[in-house]
């Protein structure tokens, strides 16, 4: 209950709503009067956050009111990225983008049209609904970085991806390249609470995180050596006997094949590649087979390691099949897509979609556990198994790398508009200095947003954007979990911003979608979803308020039931799917993408081994810099290096330093640490500095201090897989900046 509001004053109504500022999306209270929110606070009753506000949730108020904010429809006057706008009406500004959109579907096709997203953040099914209707098949958010090709590729071997972890009763949790502790505070809390009752927790980063921290065993690996890693443990479970032979003999396929195929990938193999001791690199294969149940939580390291991304997410997946970690009490759930609401699948409208637009999807020929080649496959077989698909929007996107190289090349073929909504491309993309370029060079670019950011900034039309408080949530992880958790908007939204859900529909209505669009609001849209729940509520909000979430009661060992949905049945040891796509059925060794055995050369050029990212506090990827009570917590950006190699290059703590890979070069802060090895390298993620002018050249600092001028898109460092670029396990160097002060647009390749 809130203190500082007297709720004895006459008309203060209590919202249930939520904070979307991270992916836990914990629920708020807001205490609203006269269409104002006076006050919000953590809300008890919603079973993630149970009352608990982070820093960032904390200033939610701020955000919603910040005087940097965007407001009203705004459309560019002069030059692209000169700074200079109009504003205009929303009915101005949808007519003009729907007429330019007919125009470029009658010269160019509808794939000629494309759209950037980011993390999710919003109702993207909205976005691809849209997409489906309008045509076109080259939707892409940085999916490909974040999770996506592991569902796809645990999907592929064992019918569905178990990102719900039953940790109640588990006795082992792996963090693979998860820092909960500061990328996921309520899933900490609970981590530390079940450690008091003897959950065992190992830890594998390169860096001794707030997690690791709380490990039983840490394992500091090579940046991008995870696949050498997975492997080793592998070959230590089967050939050391630590396995489940009942499960294996009763529900999969493959064993003595996989077990051959491991043979060789011994702990000390293993060593020379991860930097590990053979002998830690046992501990943990040990820890974790013979702790039971136990639990691998999906972790983002991975998904961004670029070339060996897709056979590192396929050997840790057989981690969990090989120890019968699969379905059962105190494992990894395999849940599968809710049967009793719709789901984003649903939504899509994916049958609308042309089969000769599929097969135009940009990349989808060379990248396709995650495009529709492979998502096709995957989704006939969940949909024969469970009833229902996986979410299309972000399992089956676009290459993003590959749609910014036909911006700039026209290969494959012409990209004349980019629509981005909730993404900041030059920030989180891979290879910034290409992304710009490409951003400058669309014919047509418009951006849905919060903020001014440097997309919105080149931008032909920016567009206001409502937020978690000025909308309803309907939150089932990625639109196709089991449960859902629904909130409420605490206010309509302020100024003239729309939800993204209003922008999509009306621009489909504009293009001819009318009949496709039923529900004018999003209230409307999710209680349709929730109908079939039978609540037997006559409103969305009456279901926020009576109901609130849906937890259904879940069933263990559902594959003695229905099986897996796979090809046979069965768990797949040997991948039929992804075999039958041109790829290894079984997890072969791949070395990072840059990296000192087989690029000495490059070594030697570049010594260090970097990594980028690693969620922080407070920001959330380039997100909230321009929040003052945040921005004070963490003014600058800050590169962590040993003060070993520190010492070395003579850097000083709180040094202004140069990181440079072959791609360019960027500026941040030397934070010198024992808790990461001297070759290794960790910059942050996200930094852009909006304070400074919102126009060419400076667009808000974009460059100076942004981590993915250093990562690379090229094809030979994506994972041939799922798509995943390269952010961790790259070749670096880095050496002192001579003069303290920052000096926008100098980094790239010109060496200024
Ligand atoms: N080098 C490197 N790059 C990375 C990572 C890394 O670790 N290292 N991490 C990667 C990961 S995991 C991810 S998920 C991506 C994240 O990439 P992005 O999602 O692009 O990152 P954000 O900075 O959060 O950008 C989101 C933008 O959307 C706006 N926004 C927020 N909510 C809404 C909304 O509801 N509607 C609209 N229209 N706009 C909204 C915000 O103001 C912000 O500008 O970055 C990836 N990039
Ligand atoms: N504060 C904050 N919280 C966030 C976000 C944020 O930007 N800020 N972003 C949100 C999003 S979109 C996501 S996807 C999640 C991601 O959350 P997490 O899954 O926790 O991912 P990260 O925090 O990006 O990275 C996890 C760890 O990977 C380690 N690491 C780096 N390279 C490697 C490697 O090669 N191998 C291994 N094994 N580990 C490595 C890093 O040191 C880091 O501690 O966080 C979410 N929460
Ligand atoms: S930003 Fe903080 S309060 Fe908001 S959802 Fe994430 S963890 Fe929860
Ligand atoms: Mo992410």
């Amino acid at each position: 209950m809130s203190k500082n509001i007297d709720l004895t004053q006459e008309g203060i109504q209590v919202k249930r709503s939520c904070c979307f500022f991270c992916h836990q999306n914990c629920g708020v209270l807001a205490y609203v009067k006269d269409g104002r929110i006076l006050e919000i606070e953590g809300d008890p009753n919603n079973p993630t956050n149970q009352g608990a506000l982070c820093c960032r949730g904390n200033i939610a108020l701020k955000h919603l009111d910040h005087p940097a904010r965007v407001n009203y429809p705004l459309k560019r006057k002069g030059k692209r990225g000169s700074g200079e706008w109009e504003r205009i009406s929303w009915d101005q500004a949808l007519d003009e983008i729907a007429a330019k959109l007919d125009q470029i579907r009658n010269e160019f096709g509808a794939e000629a049209v494309t759209t950037a997203g980011g993390t999710q953040r919003t109702d993207d099914w909205a976005r691809r609904r849209f997409m489906n209707l309008y045509g076109s098949p080259n939707g892409f958010h940085n999916a490909h970085l974040c999770w996506i090709p592991t569902f796809m590729v645990e999907t592929a071997i064992y019918g569905w991806c178990p990102f719900e972890t039953d940790l109640t009763s588990s006795r082992c949790l792996v963090q693979w390249g998860h820092n909960p502790g500061a990328s996921g505070m309520p899933e900490m809390r609970g981590i530390n609470d079940l450690k008091q009752k003897g959950l065992k927790v190992i830890v594998i980063d390169p860096k001794f995180t707030e997690t690791a921290s709380k490990a039983d065993l840490w394992l500091p690996l090579r940046p991008g050596s995870d696949l050498a890693l997975a492997l080793a443990w592998l070959n230590v479970i089967i050939w050391e006997g630590l396995y489940d032979a009942a499960f294996i003999e009763n529900c999969c396929v493959g064993f003595n094949e996989l077990a051959q195929h491991v043979k060789d990938y011994t702990p000390e193999w293993a060593a020379p590649l991860t930097w590990l001791d053979p002998e830690l690199i046992r501990e943990g294969a040990r820890m974790y087979a013979t702790n039971k149940p136990g639990n691998i939580q999906w972790g983002v390291a991975i998904d961004q390691s670029g070339t060996p991304a897709g056979a590192a997410m396929h050997a840790r997946a057989l981690l969990r099949a090989v120890t019968g970690n699969l379905d059962a009490p105190g494992s990894d759930l395999l849940t599968g897509p809710s049967k009793e609401f719709i789901t984003d699948e649903e939504m899509e409208a994916n049958e609308w979609l042309p089969e000769e637009q599929k097969a135009k999807q940009i990349g989808s020929d060379r990248y396709k556990i995650t495009s529709w080649p492979g998502y096709g496959k995957i989704a006939q077989l969940c949909k024969d198994v469970w009833g229902k698909a996986p979410t299309a929007e972000w399992m089956c996107e676009a290459h993003p790398p590959s749609v910014y190289r036909a911006i700039l090349t026209g290969e494959p073929y012409p990209v004349k508009a980019l629509l981005v909504s909730a993404t900041n491309p030059v920030n989180s993309y891979g290879e910034s200095l290409q992304v710009l370029e490409a951003l400058r060079k669309v014919d047509f670019l418009v951006t849905c947003e919060y903020w001014m950011t440097p997309s919105s900034m080149l931008s032909d039309y920016v567009l206001p954007i409502a937020g978690a408080l000025e909308r309803p949530t309907f939150h089932s992880v990625y639109g196709c979990s089991d449960f859902v958790i629904a909130t409420q908007r605490a206010i309509q939204p302020m100024y003239e911003r729309r939800t993204d859900f209003d922008f999509w529909r009306d621009l489909g209505i504009r293009l001819g979608q009318a009949e496709m669009w039923p529900w004018e609001t999003l209230e409307e849209a999710n209680y349709y979803r929730i109908y079939p729940l039978g609540y037997g509520v006559s409103s969305y909000d009456e279901f926020v308020e009576k109901v609130f979430y849906h937890f259904p009661e879940r069933e263990y060992y559902k594959y003695g039931r229905i099986g897996f949905a796979t090809p046979s049945r069965r768990v797949e040891l040997v991948s039929s799917t992804l075999a039958e796509l041109g790829y290894p059925s079984m997890p072969t060794y791949i070395g990072p993408a840059e990296n000192e055995n087989d690029d000495p050369d490059l070594a030697e050029k570049f010594p260090l081994v970097l990594t980028t990212g690693g969620g922080f506090m407070p920001f959330h990827h380039s997100e909230h810099f321009q929040i003052e009570e945040l921005r004070f917590l963490r003014y600058e950006p800050y590169m962590d290096i040993n003060p070993t190699t520190a010492d070395k290059l003579g850097i000083k703590d709180g040094d202004w330093v140069w990181i440079e890979t072959e791609r360019g070069r960027i500026k941040q802060k030397a934070n010198l640490t024992q808790g990461i090895h001297p070759r290794v390298i960790v910059t942050q993620r996200g930094w852009w500095y909006p304070e400074r002018e919102a126009c060419e050249p400076e667009l808000g600092g974009c460059l100076e201090s942004n981590t993915n001028v250093l990562t690379s898109v090229a094809d030979k460092d994506c994972d041939p897989i799922g798509g995943s670029w390269a952010n961790r396990g790259l070749l670096c160097r880095v050496y002192k900046v001579e003069s303290s002060t920052i000096t926008s647009g100098s980094n790239g390749k010109d060496g200024k």
